[in-house]
């Protein structure tokens, strides 16, 4: 089996990693769009435009399966891509929503994330409608701060409290990633913020996708970036681990 992941950058490895753990055996292919990072201030049409074009290149491998792992691009393109791509398509909001829902006892949630993700309103929506009472805050610094390899110490306490402080004060008692970058954040976030369940999209989906997914192949991994940065090498580390060789892929922009 071969799937395919799309993420407006690097973050997204935070999902590559979590399905590989829970399904070695499969094959994987992970687009990340470097070039063209952050998604997370763009305009709606931006967002799908790119989207549809990440999408397209894996589906030249043959996917079986497409995660849609930028919660960004899950906002605004997840319906786009299920109606081009005639396979199936899964974004990781819903799967965060759902396990939130589960863990919550009080159903009073807050969501952290881009402010493209936050101003779509589709975690605030889908909590609502669940009978949850919702605390969303768009936490941009956050992105920068992981791709800076800070995801602990003074600078990073400084930036959840300016964040999130906020949120502390409320009754919430489960708290969404909702951004690719933010479960490198989590021992901070949890440190914060105590009591709190904290619920990352990237576990979410591996228990979504479970029924769709055989655990067979062989276990390769591909990595296609649109743009190495110096810093890239560096943020795969962080992110996975050492020894991946990142495939380089020319830009699917024209500008
Ligand atoms: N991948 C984006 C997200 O999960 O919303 C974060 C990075 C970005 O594009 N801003």
């Amino acid at each position: 089996m071969r799937l395919g992941i799309f993420d407006s950058g690097v973050g997204g490895l935070t999902v590559l990693k979590a399905i590989r753990s829970a399904f070695p055996e499969v094959d994987l292919i992970y687009l990340g769009d470097t070039a063209r990072v952050p998604y997370g201030g763009k305009s709606k049409e931006t967002i799908v435009r790119y989207s549809v074009e990440c999408a397209h290149f894996l589906a030249r491998f043959e996917i079986d399966l497409l995660v849609v792992a930028c919660n960004t691009a899950s906002s605004y393109a997840l319906e786009v891509l299920k109606e081009e791509l005639g396979i199936p398509v899964f974004g990781v909001i819903k799967p965060g929503v759902r396990k939130a829902l589960e863990v919550s006892q009080n159903k009073v949630i807050g969501v952290i994330g881009t402010r493209s993700t936050i101003e779509s309103g589709v975690y605030q929506e889908s909590l609502k409608s669940a009978g949850s009472v919702v605390y969303a805050k768009a936490c941009p610094l956050f992105v920068p701060l992981v791709e800076e390899g800070l995801i602990e110490g003074e600078i990073v306490d400084k930036v959840i409290d300016f964040y999130l402080r906020e949120l502390k004060s409320t009754e919430i008692d489960t708290l969404i990633l909702g951004c690719t970058h933010y479960p490198l954040l989590s021992p901070a976030i949890k440190k914060y913020m105590g009591e709190v369940h904290v619920v990352d999209s990237a576990s979410a989906l591996t228990e979504e996708i479970a029924p769709m997914v055989k655990n067979e192949g062989n276990a390769s991994l591909s990595l296609f970036f649109t743009d190495h940065s110096p810093s890239l090498k560096n943020l795969i580390e962080l992110i996975l681990g050492e020894g991946q060789k990142p495939q380089l892929v020319p830009m699917l922009c024209s500008l």
